[in-house]
């Protein structure tokens, strides 16, 4: 048994995730723990909520609350979302816990003690008006590389350059509006990132078969500068985990807060003790020390790219600087963006479809089939609503669950609702065991390799096989001339419904439970044995016939989205 530590990056605080949000990271994470726990491995899945910096702020800000209670109802959505898309966490933390605190202030103070942090003094923006240091977020004006208006202190959304705000033209304070902004003195730490280049650089280096989209980002910040100048860690701002160096006061600090980037993949860590300290685990450090059997994990994070050069970069040097034995991650799958019709999804602008109006329209399993078997690995890809109309309708209803439905149907009207006895299996029976075991074992590579598209195209193959055996032997024509044969074949049909439901289980959870609680069968073994996993259900086993596992999505009903989700979300 492999012990498997799985990670998705942890979303911001503010507001509910869009489709693409969750295809990029929760959704394939969530897949790749359940399907682990199904080979029987130990899984330790933790996700939490991103709480700290200026967006958690403004939005707070803008919804009239206290920023703590902001979080802690945003929480609760965010939790509820996640749980009716199946997202099968082990803990959802938050990082604004005391845990992350007191893990945040320790790897600052260990950094310190290494000689990698050092203070400067610097110049920021200080608002008359807002009476306060204006962290980059707060500051807007024209990006001075290609004029675009609103342009970010931090980034230009539109050209995607790294600012600083004095780069900025017209320069605006957010909360307020005001432009009577003046340069004051502060202090800030800064990582010393610059100092660790060759030692990350070997690391990433000898990291094998990592994505080739997950080692290009991070080779490209490390060779062209950009990403390994130092990094300010700290910020003017009140919430936020309070800069400490450990449990001691950090002289020059007082009222400073770490930046939200620092304090974010610590939670990673921190969450375990969070699974811990909520009685759902007895020990986090075997997941997390080498010096307490870490060393025999296999840690494995999720990630937009977006996310890749904290996740290759940043954090590391928090981990290695450390000098510490944390265990450090082993695999970064990353993904590329979703779009959605003919545009990108926004959360700013509320473009697309966001996972709370998902699952009013439909139920988790539609949504997760569709947006995995399509997940943006080695491209961008687009949601569209014919796109989604046609492969829940062909793949789901049509292949798996007509397949279902016809069988359950046929042995209720033709034999009984018991598994029929009598006949036995020939060629077209080897045949189909022999086309399902080179079909799962390919399904397995690509799931171990984290391939979802290629997973999800080979378990759509096994369906079909199903599908393809039932056209060529053709039982209601056998039943007529030779009812053993038949009854042998619908053995087989009954027992290949239940190996579906084992083997889907990780893309659509719900209909595979729905599928196997109908043929009446609690073995969820996964089928290394093809031949046998087809005799589970023996002669004389009861089923029941299942409700519709999935149902078509009319074109009716597609208009009525497509117009519904054509405008923005206010
Ligand atoms: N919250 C960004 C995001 O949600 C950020 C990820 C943090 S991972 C430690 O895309
Ligand atoms: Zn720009």
């Amino acid at each position: 048994m492999a012990r498997h530590l799985i990670t998705s990056a942890i979303p911001y605080i503010n507001g509910i995730k869009h489709l693409g949000n969750l295809v990029g990271s929760q959704l394939p994470a969530d897949l790749y723990a359940r399907y682990q726990r199904a080979r029987g491995h130990e899984v330790l899945y933790l996700c939490a909520t991103d709480e700290h910096g200026t967006p958690a702020e403004l939005a707070a800000a803008k919804a009239g609350k206290p920023v703590a209670d902001y979080c802690a109802e945003m929480w609760e959505v965010q939790a509820r979302i996640a749980e009716g898309f199946r997202l099968s966490f082990d803990h959802f933390g938050r990082s604004s816990s005391e845990q992350n605190r007191k893990l945040t202030q320790h790897f600052a103070a260990r950094l310190d003690d290494e000689g990698l942090i050092r203070e400067t003094s610097e110049t920021q923006m200080y608002s008359h008006a807002d009476g306060r240091f204006l962290p980059d977020r707060y500051i807007e004006g024209t990006c001075p590389n290609c004029g675009f208006e609103d342009a970010r202190g931090d980034q230009c959304d539109n050209c995607g350059k790294l600012l600083d705000p004095v780069d900025l033209i017209n320069p605006h304070s957010t909360i307020s509006g005001s432009t009577d902004l003046e340069m004051r003195e502060t202090k800030h730490l800064y990582l010393r990132q610059s100092a660790m280049k060759d030692r990350l650089e070997e690391w990433i280096d000898t990291r094998e078969g990592w994505p080739v989209l997950t080692t290009s980002i991070a080779k490209k910040w490390l060779n062209d500068g950009d990403g390994l100048q130092d990094r300010g860690i700290t910020r003017d701002l009140d919430w936020g985990v309070p800069v400490m160096k450990g449990d001691q006061p950090w002289p020059g600090m007082e009222g400073k807060v770490f930046y939200v980037w620092f304090d974010a993949p610590i939670e990673y860590i921190a969450c375990s003790q969070e699974w811990v300290d909520a009685g759902k685990g007895d020990d986090w450090e075997r997941w997390w020390r080498t010096d307490k059997g870490a060393d025999d994990v296999r840690y494995t994070q999720f990630m937009g790219k977006d996310n890749v050069p904290f996740h290759t970069l940043s954090f590391p040097v928090t981990i290695l600087g450390s000098n510490e034995p944390w265990k450090l991650v082993d695999y970064i799958k990353s993904f590329n963006y979703l779009n959605y019709d003919g545009g990108q999804f926004s959360t700013s602008r509320g473009r697309g479809v966001f996972m709370d109006q998902a699952l009013e329209i439909l139920p988790a399993d539609y949504w997760r089939w569709w947006l995995l078997s399509h997940a943006p690995e080695s491209s961008d890809s687009e949601f569209t609503w014919e796109n989604f109309q046609s492969s829940v309708n062909k793949d789901l209803a049509d292949v798996l669950g007509n397949f279902a439905s016809r069988v359950t149907k046929f042995c209720r009207s033709k034999f009984s609702e018991a598994v029929p006895a009598g006949g036995s299996y020939g060629a077209a029976e080897e045949k189909l065991i022999a086309d399902l075991t080179a079909k799962i074992r390919e399904y397995e590579g690509h799931m171990e390799a984290i391939e979802v598209r290629k997973a999800a195209s080979a378990l759509r193959a096994a369906w079909v096989l199903g599908n393809e055996y039932l056209q060529e032997v053709a039982p209601w024509t056998t039943f007529k001339t030779d009812p053993d044969q038949a009854a042998a074949q619908i053995r087989l049909a009954l027992n290949l419904i239940r190996l579906y439901a084992v083997i889907s289980a990780p893309f659509i959870p719900d209909a595979s439970a729905q599928l196997r609680e109908a043929m009446m069968s609690d073995v969820t073994d996964w089928p290394e044995d093809v031949a046998a996993a087809l005799g589970v259900m023996k002669e004389g086993d009861a089923f029941a016939v299942p409700e519709v596992t999935f149902r078509k999505i009319t074109d009716a009903e597609r208009e009525d989205w497509q117009e519904r989700f054509a405008g923005t979300r206010t």
